[in-house]
Protein backbone atom coordinates (compact mmCIF):
# COMPACT_ATOMS: atom_id res chain seq x y z
CA UNK A 1 0.00 0.00 0.00
CA UNK A 2 1.40 3.55 -0.96
CA UNK A 3 0.87 6.49 1.00
CA UNK A 4 -1.69 9.01 -0.38
CA UNK A 5 -0.37 11.35 -2.16
CA UNK A 6 1.13 14.86 -0.53
CA UNK A 7 -0.87 17.12 -2.54
CA UNK A 8 0.48 20.80 -1.77
CA UNK A 9 -1.06 24.24 -3.58
CA UNK A 10 1.63 27.14 -4.12
CA UNK A 11 1.61 30.23 -4.89
CA UNK A 12 4.96 31.64 -5.87
CA UNK A 13 5.50 35.77 -5.90
CA UNK A 14 7.97 37.27 -8.26
CA UNK A 15 10.28 37.57 -5.80
CA UNK A 16 10.31 33.59 -5.94
CA UNK A 17 8.88 33.18 -2.45
CA UNK A 18 5.64 32.01 -1.68
CA UNK A 19 2.99 30.26 0.12
CA UNK A 20 2.46 26.60 0.25
CA UNK A 21 -0.61 24.65 1.77
CA UNK A 22 -1.35 21.06 2.21
CA UNK A 23 -4.54 20.25 -0.29
CA UNK A 24 -7.04 17.03 0.75
CA UNK A 25 -8.88 18.06 -2.70
CA UNK A 26 -9.87 20.00 -5.55
CA UNK A 27 -13.64 20.92 -5.07
CA UNK A 28 -14.62 22.98 -7.93
CA UNK A 29 -12.40 24.18 -11.08
CA UNK A 30 -14.01 26.11 -13.97
CA UNK A 31 -12.56 28.09 -16.60
CA UNK A 32 -14.72 31.45 -16.90
CA UNK A 33 -15.19 33.50 -19.52
CA UNK A 34 -12.72 35.65 -17.14
CA UNK A 35 -10.47 33.69 -15.23
CA UNK A 36 -9.79 30.18 -13.81
CA UNK A 37 -11.14 29.73 -10.81
CA UNK A 38 -10.37 26.66 -8.33
CA UNK A 39 -11.53 26.15 -4.69
CA UNK A 40 -9.60 24.14 -3.36
CA UNK A 41 -9.82 21.84 0.57
CA UNK A 42 -7.21 22.53 2.96
CA UNK A 43 -6.26 20.95 6.37
CA UNK A 44 -4.75 24.07 7.34
CA UNK A 45 -6.83 27.05 5.86
CA UNK A 46 -10.32 25.26 4.93
CA UNK A 47 -11.57 25.99 1.71
CA UNK A 48 -9.27 28.35 -0.53
CA UNK A 49 -10.54 30.16 -3.39
CA UNK A 50 -7.66 30.80 -6.30
CA UNK A 51 -8.52 32.75 -9.08
CA UNK A 52 -5.88 32.41 -12.00
CA UNK A 53 -3.39 30.58 -9.37
CA UNK A 54 -3.72 33.42 -6.86
CA UNK A 55 -4.86 32.80 -3.29
CA UNK A 56 -8.16 35.20 -3.14
CA UNK A 57 -9.23 34.12 0.38
CA UNK A 58 -9.73 31.40 2.72
CA UNK A 59 -12.13 30.47 5.31
CA UNK A 60 -9.44 30.48 8.13
CA UNK A 61 -7.82 34.01 7.34
CA UNK A 62 -10.31 35.89 5.53
CA UNK A 63 -10.84 37.48 8.57
CA UNK A 64 -7.02 39.93 8.60
CA UNK A 65 -7.75 40.79 5.15
CA UNK A 66 -11.70 41.53 5.01
CA UNK A 67 -11.67 43.14 8.91
CA UNK A 68 -9.39 45.86 7.50
CA UNK A 69 -10.56 46.89 4.26
CA UNK A 70 -13.86 47.53 5.47
CA UNK A 71 -13.99 48.49 9.39
CA UNK A 72 -11.19 51.21 8.87
CA UNK A 73 -13.24 53.58 6.28
CA UNK A 74 -16.28 52.49 7.24
CA UNK A 75 -15.86 53.75 11.20
CA UNK A 76 -14.15 56.88 9.76
CA UNK A 77 -17.20 58.00 8.45
CA UNK A 78 -20.24 59.62 10.51
CA UNK A 79 -23.21 57.87 8.94
CA UNK A 80 -21.75 55.25 5.65
CA UNK A 81 -25.43 54.83 4.21
CA UNK A 82 -24.99 53.89 0.10
CA UNK A 83 -21.21 51.95 -0.25
CA UNK A 84 -19.95 49.96 -3.13
CA UNK A 85 -17.90 47.33 -3.12
CA UNK A 86 -16.26 46.95 -6.51
CA UNK A 87 -14.58 43.45 -7.19
CA UNK A 88 -15.15 41.27 -3.93
CA UNK A 89 -17.42 38.47 -5.27
CA UNK A 90 -16.86 36.13 -2.36
CA UNK A 91 -18.76 38.78 -0.03
CA UNK A 92 -16.62 38.85 2.79
CA UNK A 93 -16.03 42.31 2.68
CA UNK A 94 -20.16 43.22 1.91
CA UNK A 95 -20.67 40.64 5.07
CA UNK A 96 -18.79 43.23 6.94
CA UNK A 97 -19.73 46.32 5.67
CA UNK A 98 -23.60 45.64 6.27
CA UNK A 99 -22.39 44.95 10.46
CA UNK A 100 -23.02 48.73 10.12
CA UNK A 101 -26.64 49.45 11.16
CA UNK A 102 -26.57 52.78 9.05
CA UNK A 103 -25.71 50.76 5.89
CA UNK A 104 -28.82 50.95 3.63
CA UNK A 105 -27.54 49.76 0.35
CA UNK A 106 -24.12 47.51 -0.55
CA UNK A 107 -24.13 47.64 -4.60
CA UNK A 108 -21.42 44.74 -5.20
CA UNK A 109 -20.10 45.15 -8.73
CA UNK A 110 -18.15 41.98 -9.81
CA UNK A 111 -17.25 41.23 -13.51
CA UNK A 112 -17.47 37.34 -13.00
CA UNK A 113 -21.04 35.84 -11.69
CA UNK A 114 -19.18 32.40 -11.92
CA UNK A 115 -17.15 33.64 -8.58
CA UNK A 116 -20.58 34.81 -6.95
CA UNK A 117 -22.23 31.16 -8.01
CA UNK A 118 -19.42 28.98 -6.82
CA UNK A 119 -18.61 31.12 -3.46
CA UNK A 120 -22.40 30.54 -2.85
CA UNK A 121 -22.09 27.27 -2.81
CA UNK A 122 -18.57 26.50 -1.45
CA UNK A 123 -17.81 28.84 0.72
CA UNK A 124 -20.85 29.94 2.66
CA UNK A 125 -19.23 31.61 5.69
CA UNK A 126 -17.62 34.06 3.40
CA UNK A 127 -19.93 34.53 1.10
CA UNK A 128 -22.94 34.41 3.99
CA UNK A 129 -24.99 38.10 2.99
CA UNK A 130 -24.55 38.32 -0.47
CA UNK A 131 -29.02 37.63 -0.58
CA UNK A 132 -29.10 40.50 2.07
CA UNK A 133 -31.87 42.24 0.80
CA UNK A 134 -29.13 45.08 1.01
CA UNK A 135 -27.00 43.83 -1.28
CA UNK A 136 -27.86 45.30 -5.22
CA UNK A 137 -25.83 42.93 -7.64
CA UNK A 138 -24.23 44.46 -10.59
CA UNK A 139 -22.66 41.41 -12.66
CA UNK A 140 -20.82 44.14 -14.81
CA UNK A 141 -16.98 45.03 -15.53
CA UNK A 142 -16.79 48.19 -12.17
CA UNK A 143 -14.53 49.93 -14.98
CA UNK A 144 -17.89 50.57 -17.13
CA UNK A 145 -20.54 50.81 -13.71
CA UNK A 146 -18.40 53.09 -12.02
CA UNK A 147 -18.46 55.70 -15.29
CA UNK A 148 -22.15 55.86 -15.19
CA UNK A 149 -22.51 57.15 -11.36
CA UNK A 150 -21.95 60.56 -10.10
CA UNK A 151 -22.31 61.67 -6.62
CA UNK A 152 -23.61 58.83 -5.02
CA UNK A 153 -21.49 56.68 -2.36
CA UNK A 154 -20.60 57.29 1.28
CA UNK A 155 -17.75 54.44 1.47
CA UNK A 156 -16.13 52.88 -2.63
CA UNK A 157 -13.67 49.71 -1.55
CA UNK A 158 -11.78 48.35 -4.58
CA UNK A 159 -11.70 44.66 -3.67
CA UNK A 160 -9.80 43.72 -6.60
CA UNK A 161 -7.25 41.12 -7.66
CA UNK A 162 -3.69 42.02 -8.76
CA UNK A 163 -2.72 44.11 -11.53
CA UNK A 164 -3.36 41.50 -13.91
CA UNK A 165 -5.88 39.49 -15.67
CA UNK A 166 -9.28 41.11 -15.65
CA UNK A 167 -8.26 43.37 -12.72
CA UNK A 168 -6.46 46.02 -14.54
CA UNK A 169 -8.92 48.38 -15.59
CA UNK A 170 -9.16 48.86 -11.79
CA UNK A 171 -5.73 50.52 -11.69
CA UNK A 172 -5.69 53.59 -13.86
CA UNK A 173 -6.21 57.14 -13.52
CA UNK A 174 -9.38 56.78 -15.61
CA UNK A 175 -11.00 54.62 -13.04
CA UNK A 176 -9.96 56.34 -9.84
CA UNK A 177 -10.73 59.32 -11.59
CA UNK A 178 -14.90 58.25 -11.57
CA UNK A 179 -14.74 56.49 -8.22
CA UNK A 180 -13.82 60.02 -6.96
CA UNK A 181 -16.99 61.36 -8.85
CA UNK A 182 -19.29 58.59 -7.66
CA UNK A 183 -18.02 59.33 -3.66
CA UNK A 184 -20.17 61.81 -2.40
CA UNK A 185 -18.98 65.01 0.19
CA UNK A 186 -17.06 63.37 3.28
CA UNK A 187 -16.83 60.43 1.23
CA UNK A 188 -14.12 57.60 1.31
CA UNK A 189 -12.55 54.76 -1.05
CA UNK A 190 -10.56 52.35 0.06
CA UNK A 191 -8.87 50.00 -2.86
CA UNK A 192 -6.23 46.93 -1.46
CA UNK A 193 -3.03 48.16 -2.35
CA UNK A 194 -0.86 44.67 -2.90
CA UNK A 195 2.09 43.85 -0.70
CA UNK A 196 4.74 46.49 0.69
CA UNK A 197 7.43 43.58 0.73
CA UNK A 198 6.57 41.23 -2.18
CA UNK A 199 5.17 44.01 -4.93
CA UNK A 200 7.09 47.24 -4.51
CA UNK A 201 6.36 48.13 -8.01
CA UNK A 202 3.40 47.76 -8.46
CA UNK A 203 2.91 49.65 -5.33
CA UNK A 204 4.91 52.24 -6.18
CA UNK A 205 2.70 52.62 -9.67
CA UNK A 206 -0.75 52.40 -7.99
CA UNK A 207 0.28 55.24 -5.38
CA UNK A 208 1.51 57.64 -7.88
CA UNK A 209 -1.79 57.21 -9.74
CA UNK A 210 -3.82 57.74 -6.83
CA UNK A 211 -1.78 60.89 -5.93
CA UNK A 212 -2.54 61.98 -8.96
CA UNK A 213 -6.75 61.94 -8.18
CA UNK A 214 -7.23 62.12 -4.79
CA UNK A 215 -5.74 65.23 -2.58
CA UNK A 216 -5.62 62.68 0.25
CA UNK A 217 -4.22 59.16 0.14
CA UNK A 218 -2.75 57.02 3.00
CA UNK A 219 -1.71 53.48 3.38
CA UNK A 220 -2.69 51.43 5.85
CA UNK A 221 -1.00 48.15 6.28
CA UNK A 222 -1.48 44.71 8.40
CA UNK A 223 -0.78 41.01 8.60
CA UNK A 224 -2.19 38.70 5.76
CA UNK A 225 -1.01 35.16 6.14
CA UNK A 226 -2.08 33.54 2.55
CA UNK A 227 -0.76 36.73 0.70
CA UNK A 228 2.49 37.55 -0.74
CA UNK A 229 5.06 38.41 2.16
CA UNK A 230 2.16 37.84 4.46
CA UNK A 231 1.94 41.66 4.98
CA UNK A 232 -0.68 43.74 3.15
CA UNK A 233 -1.57 47.38 2.17
CA UNK A 234 -4.70 49.30 1.14
CA UNK A 235 -4.94 52.87 -0.07
CA UNK A 236 -7.30 55.74 2.12
CA UNK A 237 -8.26 57.96 -0.22
CA UNK A 238 -10.76 60.80 -0.62
CA UNK A 239 -11.07 64.96 -0.79
CA UNK A 240 -11.86 65.90 2.14
CA UNK A 241 -11.25 62.72 5.05
CA UNK A 242 -8.21 62.41 6.73
CA UNK A 243 -7.71 59.82 8.33
CA UNK A 244 -7.99 59.61 12.02
CA UNK A 245 -9.75 62.80 11.66
CA UNK A 246 -12.88 61.30 12.89
CA UNK A 247 -13.53 58.19 14.61
CA UNK A 248 -16.63 56.58 15.38
CA UNK A 249 -15.99 54.93 18.94
CA UNK A 250 -19.46 53.99 19.33
CA UNK A 251 -19.45 51.53 16.42
CA UNK A 252 -15.70 50.71 16.79
CA UNK A 253 -16.69 49.47 20.30
CA UNK A 254 -19.97 47.36 18.49
CA UNK A 255 -18.16 46.01 15.34
CA UNK A 256 -15.31 45.08 18.19
CA UNK A 257 -17.71 42.51 20.03
CA UNK A 258 -18.00 40.05 17.38
CA UNK A 259 -14.45 40.97 15.54
CA UNK A 260 -11.24 38.76 15.85
CA UNK A 261 -8.70 41.42 14.24
CA UNK A 262 -10.61 45.02 14.13
CA UNK A 263 -10.55 47.04 17.31
CA UNK A 264 -10.15 50.73 18.76
CA UNK A 265 -6.31 50.00 19.44
CA UNK A 266 -5.61 48.46 15.64
CA UNK A 267 -7.79 51.17 14.18
CA UNK A 268 -5.19 53.43 15.60
CA UNK A 269 -2.31 52.51 14.79
CA UNK A 270 -2.85 51.07 11.20
CA UNK A 271 -1.66 54.46 9.77
CA UNK A 272 1.76 53.83 11.17
CA UNK A 273 4.26 53.20 8.84
CA UNK A 274 7.66 51.28 8.45
CA UNK A 275 10.26 53.50 7.67
CA UNK A 276 10.58 51.40 4.41
CA UNK A 277 7.13 51.64 3.58
CA UNK A 278 7.29 55.39 4.07
CA UNK A 279 10.18 55.60 1.64
CA UNK A 280 8.31 53.67 -0.86
CA UNK A 281 5.32 55.36 -1.09
CA UNK A 282 6.96 59.12 -0.62
CA UNK A 283 9.11 58.06 -3.71
CA UNK A 284 5.77 56.90 -5.96
CA UNK A 285 4.00 60.86 -4.50
N1 LIG B 1 -8.50 40.49 -3.23
C1 LIG B 1 -7.25 39.86 -3.51
C2 LIG B 1 -6.03 40.63 -3.24
C3 LIG B 1 -4.89 40.18 -4.08
C4 LIG B 1 -4.27 38.89 -3.68
N2 LIG B 1 -3.08 38.69 -4.42
C5 LIG B 1 -2.37 37.53 -4.50
N3 LIG B 1 -2.73 36.49 -3.86
N4 LIG B 1 -1.30 37.52 -5.26
C6 LIG B 1 -9.17 39.86 -2.20
C7 LIG B 1 -10.42 39.19 -2.47
C8 LIG B 1 -11.03 38.90 -1.15
N5 LIG B 1 -12.31 39.45 -1.02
Amino acid sequence: MTDAPDLRYTEMSELGMGISVKVNSTIFHDESEFQTIDIIDTPALGKMLILDGLVMTSDKDEFFYHEMISHVPMNSHPCPKQVLVIGGGDGGTVREVLRHQSVERVVLCEIDGSVVECCKKYIPNIASELDNPKVEMQIRDGVEYISTQKNQFDIILIDSTDPLGPGVGLFTEEFYTNVKNSLKKGGIMVAQSESPFADQKEMKLMYALLKKVFPIVKPYVGPMPTYPGGYWSWAFCSVDVEPLSFIDEKRVAEISKNSKLYNAEIHKSVFALPNFVKKLVSEAM
